[in-house]
């Protein structure tokens, strides 16, 4: 499926293997991981279209499904559940639906989803024509060229989902590497960095910059110093945090932004990683502040700007914090099958 502006496989918890190793092992082998086409798989050779969605009917009170995100890595054997994503969840409200896992209820299906990674919990809303899953509508989302059903997402004390705080060095600025940075986590930890900072722009293309290797080992050495000062650990392995360059709004929105998702630049921004850089142009010391342009009132509607467009977010403030927020999604069903691994005996 299609989930948002990322691309991956769905499956039920119970069709994969309960053992983690054999169960990223099988990942990787139908993914076609590790090799940067995927030639061998049915993944897309780019982080974005390298993901997945396991998804189980939920024991917890109050919630329909509980729903766990990997990251299968594209070029290296690895395959990671630490991080969340915002846009994988887009499709899993209609996935579970049709499994089975929630019964539609009208004409729209609320499904409450535990999102495993982080612990915590969205709200997905699915259209349910005549109690049926429709992907077919008129919402449109930057990076995707093609109308869908809306699914707005609502999300709910994101702060600290994986480092504990949604500053987890309790300041709104620390100095790394001579940069002035904003470590922080709403829903995804990410640095909030100046683009002008590293001599660009931030209005370059992805392509100009994944094609710039000093800045791509500039902001590793920023990130791997931050990792462990965020809570992460040591991050070599890990896709987070999130390294997420600012620059003043282009087109009428909060912010402009070019997230590197770590090592590649994003096509657009992550669902939570536009939360978390909302939040953070709220913040008076943030290096974002001073750039952003807050509108007014305690619902705030934030264009966060990105290469191919804008991802607006709606937050709830309570005063200068943002309580909730909420974003519109599409998906959209591709292929509903069978995959096969080629594992030998030994290997699995
Ligand atoms: O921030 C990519 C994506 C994501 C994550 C990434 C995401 C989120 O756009 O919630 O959705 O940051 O690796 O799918």
């Amino acid at each position: 499926m299609r989930g948002g502006t990322s691309k991956g496989v769905y499956f039920l918890g119970d069709d994969l293997p309960d053992d983690i190793a054999a169960r990223d092992a099988f990942l990787l082998s139908i993914m076609g991981s590790p090799d940067p086409r995927q030639i061998n798989g049915i993944g897309g050779a780019d982080p974005l279209a390298s993901k997945v969605g396991i998804v189980r009917k939920s024991a917890r009170a109050g919630v329909d499904v509980d729903y766990l995100f990997l990251q299968v890595y594209v070029d290296q054997a690895l395959v990671s559940d630490a991080q969340n994503c915002g846009n994988i969840l887009a499709g899993i409200g209609p996935f579970a639906i049709e499994r089975g896992l929630v019964e539609p209820m009208g004409d729209e299906t609320r499904v409450r989803i535990y999102m495993e990674n982080t612990d915590q919990i969205a709200v997905a809303v699915v259209q349910t024509p005549n109690g049926v899953v429709t992907y077919q509508g008129d919402a449109m989302i930057d990076g995707v060229p093609r109308p869908s059903a809306p699914i707005p997402l609502e999300f709910q004390d994101t702060a600290g989902s994986m480092c504990g705080a949604l500053l987890p060095t309790g300041d709104e600025v620390d100095v790394i590497d001579g940069i002035e940075l904003t470590m922080i986590d709403n829903g995804m930890p990410c640095v909030i960095m100046r683009a002008t900072d590293f001599g660009i722009t931030g209005t370059e293309t992805r392509e100009e910059l994944d094609g710039n290797e000093a800045l791509r080992t500039r902001l590793e050495t920023i990130r791997l110093a931050c990792g462990p000062l965020m809570n992460l650990g040591d991050v070599r392995d890990k896709t987070v945090p999130k390294m997420t360059l600012v620059s003043a709004p282009q087109n009428g929105g909060a912010i402009m932004t070019r997230s590197f998702i770590p090592h590649r630049c994003h096509a657009s921004i992550g669902v939570l990683a536009a939360v978390t850089v909302a939040s953070a142009c709220l913040m008076k010391k943030s290096p974002a502040y001073e750039l952003a342009a807050i509108p007014d009132g305690d619902s705030k509607t934030m264009q966060i700007e990105h290469p191919i467009g804008a991802t607006a977010i709606v937050a709830r403030m309570d005063g200068d914090t943002v309580t909730s927020a909420a974003i519109l999604r599409t998906a959209r069903k591709l292929f509903d099958g069978r995959v096969f691994h080629d594992l030998t005996e030994e290997e699995i």
